[in-house]
């Protein structure tokens, strides 16, 4: 029995469509069977002292356990993984592959995703907004070109099911609406496939719970 907490926003702007971040630690800790509890954080709170001894960049979202206190998803789910059985292969060239694809996504494959809602968002109504978007879409097309290359029919990044499905699958995610992951079949079959697990269902569902929770 584990008394976990994680952070998450108390008003989500995705309306608790399972896109902020902390729908990775909630999936993480459905796969592994472990409860948690949930510490919403309202907008003004971010900056705060008390938000940012958890993350000094005052950020969600966090891991707390006892007196271990972690920030960064990506570190959030690998501690996971490390901590409860399920989400990493025992062999341990398959789980230094499994890894590797965990930074894959956070350090290859998510920069231009997010570059792709800054200029939607931050930068609307600047005069080269279309044209800067056409260059994201593009280095993002890259990038999913080259992922559904090597992906190929494969179900998983790893063999069995691991944490960086985890990851990469909400990285992909954040392109929903975009059009661009239509444009390869088995990407989309792949974030299909991995919404199915009775774990990520679960996680969606109280992500969203939560958002109408807070209204
Ligand atoms: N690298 C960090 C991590 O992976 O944990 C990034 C954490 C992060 O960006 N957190 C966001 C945050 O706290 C929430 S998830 N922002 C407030 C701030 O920086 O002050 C961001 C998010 C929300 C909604 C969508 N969406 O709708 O697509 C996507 C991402």
């Amino acid at each position: 029995m584990t008394n976990i907490i994680i952070t998450i926003f108390e008003r989500a702007f995705d309306k608790g469509r399972g896109l902020a971040r902390d729908m990775r630690i909630r999936w993480a800790l459905e796969e592994v069977g472990q409860s948690y509890a949930v510490k919403p954080i309202p907008w003004e709170a971010f900056r705060e002292a008390a938000h940012l001894a958890r993350n000094p960049f005052g950020q969600i979202p966090t891991y707390e356990e006892g007196n271990l206190v972690l920030f960064e998803s990506g570190a959030i789910v690998l501690h996971i993984a490390e901590r409860f059985p399920g989400l990493l292969p025992q062999d341990s060239e398959l789980r230094a592959r499994a890894i590797m694809w965990i930074f894959a996504a956070l350090s290859t494959i998510e920069p231009p995703i997010v570059d792709r809602d800054v200029v939607r968002h931050s930068e609307a109504g600047k005069d080269w907004q279309l044209e800067r978007l056409a260059m994201v879409d593009e280095r993002i097309r890259t990038r999913l070109r080259q992922l559904s290359a090597h992906m190929r029919e494969a179900h998983w990044l790893v063999e069995a099911f691991s944490a960086a499905d985890i990851i990469m699958v909400h990285v992909l995610r954040r392109l929903e609406g975009s059009g661009l992951l239509e444009e390869f079949p088995n990407l989309a079959a792949y974030i299909a496939r991995a919404e199915a697990r009775p774990a990520y269902k679960r996680a969606f569902e109280a992500q969203l719970a939560a958002f109408k929770g807070a209204q």
